[in-house]
Parts: C-alpha cells; structure tokens; sequence
C-alpha cells in the first residue's frame, strides 16, 4: 500500500484517551450523538486502528458509585481487553470536574471535607492506574479557579494545591507506585479563570514542592492556542526544564472554546514545528492524542478521526525529516550558526566585563544585511505544501 509509510506503529507511542474515542459527542448545546462503547469495545477499537495504549479517568473506566466487587470485575475485563489487544495504559488520571461536590474546585476547594475527598479520590485512581502499570499521573485541574475572586485569595488556592500536590507524591512513594506526576494547564472552561493558566505557570508552581522531581507537566495544544501562545515555546521550555513527562496533542482556533479538534487541522504549519521539536530532540514519551470527533460521525468517523490524527503526526515527522536534510534550508541555516560563532558574551568575569563595556558594535554594519528567513520560511511552506 502506497500509504504504509504513514501506518501507525507501537513505536510511535500513539495514545488515546477512553473520553476521547469514546466521546460522544455531547456539548452545552445538545445531547449525545453516538451510542455508548464499552471500555473493552475502545480498547478493540484502538487496536483496530493502531494505536499503542489508553489513557482514563478513574470514572471512565470504573462508574463512581460501583462496589469494590463490581470494580474489580470492571478491571479484570479492561485487563484482558487490553492483553489480549496489545493495548498499555501508560498514563492514568483523576476525575476532579465532574461531581457537583466540585463545583468550587477539589484540591483549592474552600470546604476542607472537598479538599479531602479530592486527595482521597486521587489516591484510589493512582491505585487504579497501578493495576494497569501507569507511569504517568496526569492532573488537569478543571474546576480549580473561579468565576469571582471574591471567594478565596488566590495565594490560598496555590497553597493548598501545593499541599495536595506534596501529599499524593508522598502517598505513591509510600506505595511503590513510581508516578511522575503532569501537570496540566488551562486557561479557562470550564471555569471564568483556571488557576495556573499556562505550561509556564505550572513549571514555576513544580519548584516550590517537595518532591518536585517527581512532577513535571502535560501541554496540551488547545490550552496554549486558546489564548494565543506558542504551544512548541511552551513544550521546548517544559524539555529544556526536563519536565516534559506527557503531552496532549489536537488543535485549537485561538480565542474559542476549548475544540479539542483532530491533531493539527486547524493549524498545520504550528504543529509541524511542535512535532519536528519532539522528533528532533529524541522525545520517548507519549504521543496522546486528547481529541474527539466532529459530532457529525459515526463510530466509522471516529476510526476515521482516530486514523487522522496518528497519519498527520507521521507525515509532520516525515516532513520534518526532510526539512533537516534540506540542502538549501542547511545553507541558510549554516549561515545563521555562522553569525552565532565569535565574541560570544559567556559567563561573567571582571575582565570579561571590561572588556565588553569598551567593544565597539558597528550598528549599521550589523543591522544591514537580510537573514533570508523569508526564503527559509517559504522552502517550509514548500515541504509542507509537498511541492518540494
Ligand atoms: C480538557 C482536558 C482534559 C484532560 C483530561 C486528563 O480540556 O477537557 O484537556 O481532557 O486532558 O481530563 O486529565
Ligand atoms: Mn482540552
Ligand atoms: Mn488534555
């Protein structure tokens, strides 16, 4: 098949979410579209199409008032499922949104018995994800925000998210359990104003725990596109901080609601760059694909959603490949490392300093000749278009 080069593999570490090819297509305004699929039904799924794992929430996978025997009979047929498929769960997470108990936030919540109940459910999906082997323990705090800030002050929320934070670090050492914990960002919805809005705010939040070895965070693209910032500048300082533990691939119009759209069909030349930074710097995470189907599909669409996503993230890799062995494009770039090389500042000295102070820059010189970044941006434009 002429396509085969772009066929998913367990190598790619392409993952889905149970809520994501399981979603049914509810939203504000309207009802469910498509029946619901069982768990083991999306794991069939999943293998069907390619992937290499499932994610969930704990109450996706086990219904939040089942008893510990139903419970045990939910995971001993996801298990099978998912051996019998050659499925993994790498990553397991927590639903904090959904109850109404949280509607004033779980971890920041002003009741201390929410408070509690949000540490507490943490814990048993932590144990939930070790059933499976998770790694990985994403926390997206959906409801810690507000719509006023009459409510809490805001130190008081980051202080007890830090509290929650330290707490369930501790609880899976204690256990064995190895997590490395992502922190995910949000800027807003399903709260007015999410604490913690951007990647950067969670990595300058991470310092201040005790653990903070064990925490690191999970961008996802529609959280940084929503309000207009660079999803791979957010993903490069999350690397650079060796603290990419996850990430959430879709796409996202800035400014709307949070679409959750299929991985870069909205925009292309964006999540080019982010996959060439990951593919680049040798990421061995997770791809993860948190997205869901147009709500005018079948579960024949939501193959097909599922399918995109895993063929575009390739076909950017594949793309990017050739843009690193692009003769032209090295040129230009050889040129740009050319005027990185001499009289670089470094670190700080006496003389160095003296030295730097008594330099004389020739401004006019400096500024007066092009740096072709249209041409490099064009022959870009050119890979992506496959005219060249
Ligand atoms: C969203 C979030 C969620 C989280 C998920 C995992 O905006 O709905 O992206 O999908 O990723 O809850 O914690
Ligand atoms: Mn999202
Ligand atoms: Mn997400």
């Amino acid at each position: 098949m002429s396509n085969d080069k772009y066929a998913p593999k367990p190598e790619h570490k392409f993952t889905f979410g149970l809520w994501t090819v399981g979603n049914r297509g509810a939203d504000p305004f309207g009802t469910q579209v498509r029946a619901k699929l069982s768990s083991v039904e999306i794991v069939e799924m999943l293998a069907e199409v390619g992937a290499y794992g499932v994610n969930f929430h704990d109450n996706d996978l086990v219904p939040i008032d089942s008893t510990a025997a139903e419970q045990d009979a939910i995971v001993r047929d996801f298990k099978k499922a998912c051996d019998d498929n050659n499925i993994k769960v790498p990553m397991a997470t927590v639903n904090l949104f959904y109850e109404p108990i949280f509607r004033d936030g779980a971890f920041t919540a002003n009741d201390t018995r929410v408070r509690a109940y949000a540490v507490q459910k943490t814990m048993r999906a932590m144990d939930l994800g070790a059933e499976f082997d998770a790694e990985t323990f994403v926390l997206w705090g959906g409801r810690e925000g507000v719509e006023t800030d009459a409510c809490r002050k805001t130190t008081d929320a980051i202080k007890r998210f830090r509290e929650a934070l330290d707490y369930l670090c501790e609880y899976s050492k204690s256990q064995n359990y190895g997590y490395k914990f992502a922190l995910e960002a949000k800027p807003n919805e399903p709260r007015a104003d999410i604490y913690f809005p951007t990647t950067g705010a969670y990595l300058a939040f991470i310092e201040t725990l005790e653990n903070k070895e064990m925490v690191g965070v999970n961008p996802e693209v529609a959280h940084e596109q929503m309000p207009g910032l660079n999803m791979s500048h957010a993903v490069a300082q999350a690397w650079e901080a060796g603290k990419l533990f996850h990430i959430d691939l879709n796409d996202q119009v800035p400014g709307r609601y949070d679409q959750d759209l299929r991985f870069a069909s909205v925009s292309p030349k964006q999540s080019f760059w982010l996959v060439k930074f990951l593919e680049d710097v040798g990421y061995q995470g997770m791809r993860h694909f948190d997205a869901h189907a147009y709500r005018t599909e079948d579960y024949d669409g939501v193959k097909d959603f599922a399918r995109g996503c895993m063929k575009t993230y390739l076909i950017l890799k594949d793309k990017a490949e050739r843009w690193n062995k692009h003769e032209e494009i090295g040129s230009i770039l050889a040129e740009i490392e050319g005027a990185n090389k001499d009289n670089h500042v470094g670190s700080f000295t006496q003389d160095g300093a003296a030295s730097l102070l008594s330099r004389q820059f020739d401004r006019a010189e400096i500024a007066s000749k092009g740096l072709k970044y249209e041409r490099l941006d064009q022959l870009t434009m050119d890979i992506l278009f496959g005219v060249d």
